[in-house]
Order: structure tokens, then C-alpha cells, then sequence
């Protein structure tokens, strides 16, 4: 039986291929891969112990934590300071940044951006949720306190990016610019295992994801989409398949694999579209652009958006390269976008 290559092992093998690697970086993906099996300990269990429901918080966005949110924060938190890698956080479940530059981390050189569990809305009802993180270089002097600039970076300057999915299996996905490559945790193991070699999403696909319940408020280019969507298509004579389970990692994971495009527009609640751009977009359009997909907001490519706040909200269109060139074209054509 073929050796499975572990994560550990991927991940020196690809330091190889940069001269210029310190192993710094190594260290500190090493670290992102013990906390996600640390979050994946406890949310397979979640349902057996009190780690279910609300936490009887709330995060900054106003949300109801969960218990598993608040938990997964702490466990990757507390992994990059162990790593000593990272000299600062920025989380969807902090209102502002989270700094170290003292013992371990006085030299660290990296920044990461993350959402430490997405979906968890979802938990109760054992839908796959996960973890999305985005990984890049400070720009301000090491030794000091990392500073708000550090993380208002482009997209395009990130250093490597992932998400991890804890679903029917548990998989790391990531990327360095490189390709990108997936990991399934073999739990009799208890480490991450390439399962995924070079992830290529196809250029076409049949899934849209939309929340269609929004329809009234969306553009008309999408209102137009969802409609091309739903004709018979020449050659099979079926309209494409929606598919949305509202967990992010989850939609895009399955699209990016079989083909399709995730669409989260502007809506009434959400005027700037729901995601945000430093720790769900920015991540998921690096994978998908390395996948050989593309994606982009209403104010253009997401990597290329100037980002103004940690908490920045977005439209967000992403998947399948055909796909998302043709909500494109809907959204100029009717909505001159
Ligand atoms: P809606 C989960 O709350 C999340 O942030 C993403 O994971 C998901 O794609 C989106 O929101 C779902 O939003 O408005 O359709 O429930």
C-alpha cells in the first residue's frame, strides 16, 4: 500500500522549493495544523458534551457565539502564539487585532487573518462548518507591535492561504501560490494526509450557489443569472443544480471540486454583501484563482480590493472560471457593474 504523504512532510518537502525558506513559515502551518485538529476533536463530539449551543455571547458582529466558536478563537489563537511565527491575529470573533511581540514571537515575521469556525450556525445541525485562514508578511519593522497596516493588506500580497472543513471527513486545504493541495486527517493516525494532489477546479460547471430567499433584493444581473441558470441547457436539456447549505467552506469546497459558482451578493441586510473581505473572501479567492477559478466583487477582483477595515464586507462571486466570467457579463450588461 502506497505511504500517504503527511501535511508535515508536504509541508518540508515544499520548503525545499524555496531557497530562501528559513523554515519559519513551515513552523508556523505545523501549528495551524495542530489546532485544527484540536477544533476537529471537538467538533465531532460536539452533541455528546456541553460544548453544543450558545456560548451567551456575543461577537463583535453582533452574533450569538457559539460555544464551538468561541473555543476554536482560543485554540488557533493560542497555536500561532505557540508557533511563535505570528506576531498578530486578526479574527472574525475579535473586534480589534490581537499583537505579540514579546518572548517567542519578537521576531515573528508573519500576519494571519482568520475565521476560526464558519457556519457554526450550523453545528447544531451537523452541517459542515470551518475554519478559513489567510496567511501574509508584515509590512512593519519586526520586533514591534504588528500595526493596523499590517493587516489592511491587497489579497494579492498574501503568502499562502486555506481553509480546513470539518465535514464527512475533515480536510485542510491550502495554498502558497503554488497549486493547491488537500489533506485529509486520518483520525486512526491523527495526521493530516495529501488526498488532493494539485486541486483543479473545471472551468464549467452545472451548481449555483445563491441564497435565493434574497432574490427580490438582488441585481438584476443576478435575477437574470439565476434565470439562464434555470433553462434547459442546449446540449443536456437540464437546467443547472442549486445547491447552498449557507457554510461557506462547505458550498465552495464542494463547487471548487465539481464545478460551480458561489454568489453572495448585496442584499437589504447587507448592502455590501454579507462576507468579509479579510478573513472569508481574500482567503477562498487566492484557493480558487490557484484552483484555476476566479473570483471577484461587485467593486472588482478580490485580490485587488484595498482593504479599509478588518471587519470589511464585500459581494462575493467566486468558482468556476466560465461561470463567474458569465455572471460577469449579466452584472455589466443589466447592472453596468
Ligand atoms: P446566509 C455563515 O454565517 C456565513 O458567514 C457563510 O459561511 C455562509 O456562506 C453565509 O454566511 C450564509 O449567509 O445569509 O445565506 O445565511
Amino acid at each position: 500500500m502506497e505511504k500517504s504523504i503527511t501535511l508535515n512532510e508536504f509541508i518540508i518537502h515544499q520548503q525545499a522549493e524555496f531557497p530562501e525558506a528559513t523554515g519559519n513559515f513551515s513552523c508556523l502551518l505545523h501549528h495551524i495544523g495542530i489546532a485544527a485538529k484540536k477544533v476537529n476533536r471537538e467538533v465531532n463530539k460536539a452533541g455528546l458534551v456541553d460544548i453544543l449551543g450558545r456560548s451567551g455571547c456575543e461577537n463583535v458582529q453582533g452574533e450569538e457565539q457559539q460555544k464551538l466558536d468561541v473555543y476554536a478563537n482560543e485554540a488557533f489563537m493560542e497555536e500561532l502564539q505557540a508557533s511563535g511565527e505570528c506576531c498578530g491575529i486578526a479574527s472574525e470573533e475579535n473586534e480589534d487585532v490581537t499583537t505579540f511581540h514579546e518572548g517567542l514571537c519578537r521576531n515573528a515575521k508573519y500576519i494571519v487573518c482568520m475565521d476560526p469556525l464558519d457556519g457554526s450556525s450550523n453545528i447544531d445541525v451537523n452541517v459542515s462548518v470551518g475554519t478559513i485562514f489567510s496567511i501574509y508578511r508584515r509590512k512593519s519593522p519586526i520586533g514591534e507591535a504588528a500595526v493596523l497596516d499590517d493587516f489592511l493588506q491587497k489579497g494579492s500580497e498574501m503568502v499562502a492561504a486555506g481553509y480546513i472543513i470539518y465535514g464527512s471527513s475533515t480536510m485542510l486545504v491550502y495554498t502558497v501560490g503554488r497549486g493547491v493541495n488537500g489533506f485529509t486527517l486520518d483520525p486512526s493516525l491523527g495526521e493530516f494526509c495529501l488526498s488532493h494532489p494539485n486541486i483543479k477546479t473545471p472551468a464549467s460547471g452545472k451548481i449555483y450557489s445563491i441564497n435565493e430567499g434574497n432574490y427580490e433584493k438582488f441585481p438584476v444581473g443576478i435575477k437574470k443569472y439565476i434565470k439562464y441558470c434555470q433553462e434547459k441547457d442546449a446540449k443536456t436539456n437540464r437546467p443547472y443544480t442549486s445547491r447552498y447549505i449557507g457554510s461557506l467552506v462547505a458550498d465552495f469546497h464542494r463547487n471548487m471540486l465539481k464545478g460551480g459558482v458561489f454568489m453572495y451578493p448585496s442584499t437589504d441586510n447587507h448592502p455590501n454583501g454579507k462576507l468579509r473581505l479579510l478573513y472569508e473572501c481574500n482567503p477562498i479567492a487566492f484557493i480558487a484563482e490557484q484552483a484555476g477559478g476566479l473570483a471577484f466583487s461587485e467593486e472588482g477582483r478580490i485580490l485587488d480590493l484595498q482593504p479599509e477595515a478588518i471587519h470589511q464586507r464585500v459581494t462575493f462571486y467566486a468558482g468556476a472560471h466560465d461561470m463567474v466570467m458569465k455572471v460577469k457579463e449579466f452584472l455589466n450588461f443589466f447592472n453596468n457593474i
